[in-house]
């Protein structure tokens, strides 16, 4: 048996398989209680896919047969984890506005002001592909090293056709520049440019439902998200853009009662919604509304944080009616500069009153989910993709417990070994 460390990074040729013995598993899926643990577990690997993820003792005899072992030496095995809601692609910062509302501004305020989401508006437009990339490479590089495989990212910033489909392409590029999964989402009702002030229906049909055509005609969008909120969409509004992304079987999620309870989730749910997210003023109906549309309630600690929100979302209520919770960075430059999925966890817990199994849950098999890739990774299961991340921990409650510290070992997408 070889040390992990034996084997090859993600510059090498991928190996056909190989055995990870002596690991202990949370495999969110089989395994003991809410979190699948396994204390003397194995995995199975081959072609980049999970074949097998439980017992050591249970492993069928002629699985790991010919295949190399590496020796875990008793660390933790998780999901690798899924951050499902980001802003991650975007120019300039904001933190100008951190300090007005220091000063006692409301986001409200500061976004009637002209700031807010159209002052990084003029900062992205002007970027080409390469510098949104650029700009986008160190926050996406923090995901990666605390075992982030997987991150969904937004347009959003650009509320012209052009910028809007360059965000994008800089998204499909980061997902070339290192070893994860990225899934993108068109966003142009994220807000009214200036433009356009005034003339909400006109932004629609001029920018948001041709640019859509657009973006999925070029294979650039993987789904479909709006701002249904006051200084932003009404449902009407929402309801025209997710009428065009049904028409183009394009699945579709919302921004919704982040700041005042506007219907915005059972709208999301009327339409088979993958998530509604944020959910702090959410309703009982609303949440009924995802009950019955299996709709993923995605938490974003980070905003609620960082505006210092007085109303956390009604996660007893959401609990209770089995609703699947999600947690998110929403890494974006005004309401949540967060590029920490772990202190993501902790706000969760700490915050939000969400359980440990519940905060792992959410960044690893709900924030699939919410993507729509519960059949691909999120979970230890056979079958799936080997997306791993590898801990020097005592034990799964330690990755929500703690502030500020990263105990990533390794990280493993797609079977391949990664540099944290
Ligand atoms: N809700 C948010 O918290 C972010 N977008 C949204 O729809 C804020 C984005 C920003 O302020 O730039
Ligand atoms: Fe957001």
């Amino acid at each position: 048996m070889q040390e992990f460390a034996a084997l090859g990074q993600a510059a090498d040729a991928p190996p056909d398989g190989y055995v990870l013995r002596r690991a202990r598993l949370a495999t969110l899926a089989g395994g003991e209680g809410p979190l699948g643990l396994v204390e003397d577990g194995a995995l199975v690997i081959r072609h980049g896919r999970i074949a097998y993820a439980g017992p050591a003792g249970a492993m069928p005899a002629n699985l790991g047969d010919g295949l190399p072992d590496y020796d875990l030496e008793g660390r933790w095995v998780t999901p690798a984890m899924v951050d499902c809601h980001t802003h991650l692609v975007h120019g300039g910062e904001r933190s100008r506005e951190f300090e007005m509302r220091l000063e006692g501004a409301s986001y409200e305020a500061i976004a009637r002001a002209g700031g807010g989401i159209v002052a990084s508006v003029a900062a992205t437009r002007a970027l080409g592909v390469e510098a949104l990339v650029a700009a986008a490479l160190p926050r996406l590089d923090a995901l990666l090293r605390e075992g982030v495989s997987t991150v969904e990212v937004k347009s959003g910033y650009g509320l012209d056709i052009d910028t809007e489909l360059r965000m994008l392409r800089a998204a499909r590029a980061l997902g070339r520049a290192r070893p994860v999964r990225i899934v993108t989402t068109w966003l142009a009702a994220h807000a009214v440019p200036a433009e356009y002030k005034n003339r909400t229906a006109a932004y629609l049909d001029a920018v948001v439902l041709p640019g859509l055509d657009r973006a999925h005609a070029e294979g650039l969008v993987d789904a479909v998200d709006g701002f249904c909120e006051g200084i932003a969409f009404s449902t009407d509004e929402i309801a025209r853009v997710f009428t065009q992304a049904r028409g183009l079987g394009l699945p579709v999620k919302l921004h919704a009662e982040q700041l005042s309870e506007r219907g915005g989730a059972a709208l999301a749910a009327s339409f088979g919604a993958l998530s509604a997210d944020h959910l702090e003023y959410l309703s009982p109906a609303g949440v009924a509304a995802l009950r019955t549309a299996g709709t993923v309630a995605v938490l974003l600690p980070g905003a609620y944080y960082a505006l210092r929100e007085p109303q956390a979302p009604p996660v007893v209520a959401l609990r209770a009616a089995g609703v699947p919770m999600a947690l998110a960075t929403d890494c974006n430059p005004g309401t949540s500069p967060l590029t920490s999925l772990l202190l993501t966890m902790n706000m969760g817990a700490t915050l939000f009153g969400m359980t440990v199994a519940e905060c792992l849950a959410g960044t690893t098999r709900e924030a699939a989910r919410a993507l729509g890739l519960q059949g691909e990774t999120g979970t230890l299961e056979a079958g799936k993709s080997a997306d791993l991340a590898i801990w020097d921990i005592n034990g799964p409650a330690e990755l929500v417990y703690r502030m500020g510290f990263n105990p990533l070992h390794a990280r493993v997408f797609k079977g391949t070994r990664c540099l944290p």
